[in-house]
Order: C-alpha cells, then structure tokens, then sequence
C-alpha cells in the first residue's frame, strides 16, 4: 500500500516535469495581419513544435502590451522575455541601429541583405553589452512617400504635415522644409483621420495595414531604404532554458528570419497592388524629386558617418566590398 503510494507520488512528478512550461510574452508593435505579425505566430508555433511544448510564446500584436517606443526597454529590464522592434527607432542609443535607415544607401532586397550582414556583428555586439541577443531580423519593403501633393521636386514637400516613425524620417521632413511629428503605425489611422497629418514615408504594407487609402491617394515609389524589424530576447531569460530548448528557439528563430525575407519580398508586389485596387495612385518619382532626395541621403549619409565614427565606416566599407 506504502509503495503503491509512493509510485503514485513519484509519477506525479515525473509527469509534471515533463510538462515543466516555460511562458514567454512577445510584445510586437503592428497588426496582427501584418507579415510580420504573422511570421512571429509561425514563429511561436515552431519554437511550441521544437521544444516539445516546453517553450509557449504568446504574441500581442499591435502594441497591445508595449508602445513600439517602449518594447525594447521591456525585453532589456525583463518585463517581456522577448520583443518585436524597428531597429531605426533606436537610433538615439547608437546609430548601428540606423544603419539601414540612411535613404538610399541600400534600396533593393539584395542590398539590404549584404547591409544586414555587415550592420549584424556590431547589432550583436551592442545588444549583447545591453544584457540582449538578436534573434532574427526582417525587412519592411522599400519606403516611399504618401501624400495627396502632385511633387516634382523637394520644393513641393514644403510645409507637409509629415508623420516620422523614427529620428531619420524626421530629419527628412526637416531637410525638405515639412513638418514631422513622431507617431507609430499603431496611432497612424487615427493621425491621418484627425488630420494630425497629411503625409509621410513608408512601405505599401503599412499603407495597407493602416487603410491609408482612404485618406491619401499617392504613393511615390521612391525605394529609398528598407529598415528592419528584429526580435530580440533578454539574455537571462534565455540563459535560463535548457539546453535543448535554448536549441529550438535559435532552430525557429533562423528559420523565421529565412521566411520573413522571402514572405516581404513577395508580398512587397502584392501590397502595391491593393493600394492601387483601393484608389490609390502608385506614382514612379519624376527626375528632379528623386535628384533632390538622392542629396538629402547623400547629406543624412554623410552625419551618420560623423555620428558613427569608425564602426559606421567599417560597415559602409565592409557593404560596399560586399
Ligand atoms: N512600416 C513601419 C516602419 C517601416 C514600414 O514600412 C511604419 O511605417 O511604422
């Protein structure tokens, strides 16, 4: 009787350590239909299928749970294990985070892959000094500019009411005589319904995300840069999983990069298309416009290599080789 009670006993916490569950929140900060968003949900569904069920993350879109702004403090404190962010949106911390947000310096998805793997040594140096990793990182498709203004030149984006997501687009706005005013794609609808704004600069999958069509009717596809998003987790949290479960999640993580690069380029063409089915007019920029805003890269170029001293010159050099 004894003993059957103590097998009992013991199977009870066999099968409880076998069902030992780690929960992880990832905070994101874009709608849930988003491509992103999506491949964070596959994401979570590999790491689920490769840990055994050992390692559950649960997505909140939309920043629901953090303000894009505030993700990446959450992951570093630990109040979210992992996090979804823009990497432009910290350019302030360092500018390697704004590597790829410098216009024209890589403007197709090739470019932006060989950028990537020159900017990622010193990403991983930097969030590694900030008790982080970097997981995987995704590009936006190519950014160019929404506005009901016909513009030929620089000169016709004077006095814009200009939405920035990050320092760089902001420093556009200053550059061509706009007006910015810093707001994330989470509050962008309500920006434009409002008429806090009447312009800014993004790729046509936030114009889809956010309806932009039914407030702006242009979209000048100028391809001037594809910034990241990238998916970072807390060391300590990480460091905290078994080695079996740590394997995993670098397994999915590597894989959602993969996927992520491929499902953006794809679906770049497709998002183009719905702003067009939705009203909108999909603009290819006249000579003069893209003449102006190649000297406002050359110019945000030139202060970022000032900001970013020898690290920033060792990445251009290191791209341009590549
Ligand atoms: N969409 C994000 C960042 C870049 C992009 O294409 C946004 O507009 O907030």
């Amino acid at each position: 009787m004894k003993l059957l009670r103590l097998a009992l006993a013991l199977s009870a916490i066999a099968a409880s350590a076998a069902h030992a569950q780690t929960k992880w929140d990832l905070p994101a900060a874009y709608a849930a239909s988003n491509f992103h968003t999506e491949n964070l949900v596959q994401f979570a569904a590999d790491v689920d299928r490769a840990t055994g069920g050992k390692l559950k993350i649960t997505v909140h879109a939309n920043a629901s749970l953090f303000k894009a702004p505030e993700i990446k403090r959450a992951v570093q404190g630990g109040q979210a294990q992992l996090g979804e962010i823009l990497l432009v949106n910290f350019a302030n911390e360092d500018p390697i985070y704004e590597a790829d947000g410098v216009p024209f310096l890589a403007t197709g998805y090739a470019d932006a892959m060989k950028l990537y793997r020159a900017q990622k040594p010193l990403l991983e140096k930097k969030l590694a000094a900030q008790g982080m990793m970097l997981l995987y990182s995704v590009p936006w498709p190519p950014q160019g500019i929404f506005t009901n203004r016909t513009l030929n030149s620089a000169a016709d984006m004077k006095g814009l009411k200009w939405r920035a997501y990050s320092p760089a687009t902001a420093k556009i706005a200053e550059l061509v005589g706009a007006q910015p005013v810093t707001i994330q794609a989470a509050e962008l609808t309500q920006a434009m319904a409002t008429g806090v704004i009447d312009s800014y600069m993004s790729s046509g999958a936030t114009g889809v995300d956010t309806k932009t069509y039914e407030h702006i009717k242009r979209w000048y596809d100028t391809q001037a840069w594809l910034p990241k998003n990238a998916v970072i987790v807390n060391r300590k949290a990480f460091d905290a999983l078994d080695k079996a479960t740590q394997e995993g999640l670098l397994k999915a993580g590597a894989e959602a990069e993969t996927r992520g690069w491929k499902v953006s380029q794809e679906k770049n063409g497709v998002y183009i298309d719905l702003l067009r089915k939705n009203g909108m007019t999909v603009v290819e920029p006249p000579a003069q416009l893209k003449a102006d805003l190649k000297k406002v890269g050359d110019t945000m170029l030139g202060d970022w290599l000032k900001k970013s001293g020898p690290d920033g010159q060792a990445l251009v050099d290191a791209y341009r080789k590549m």
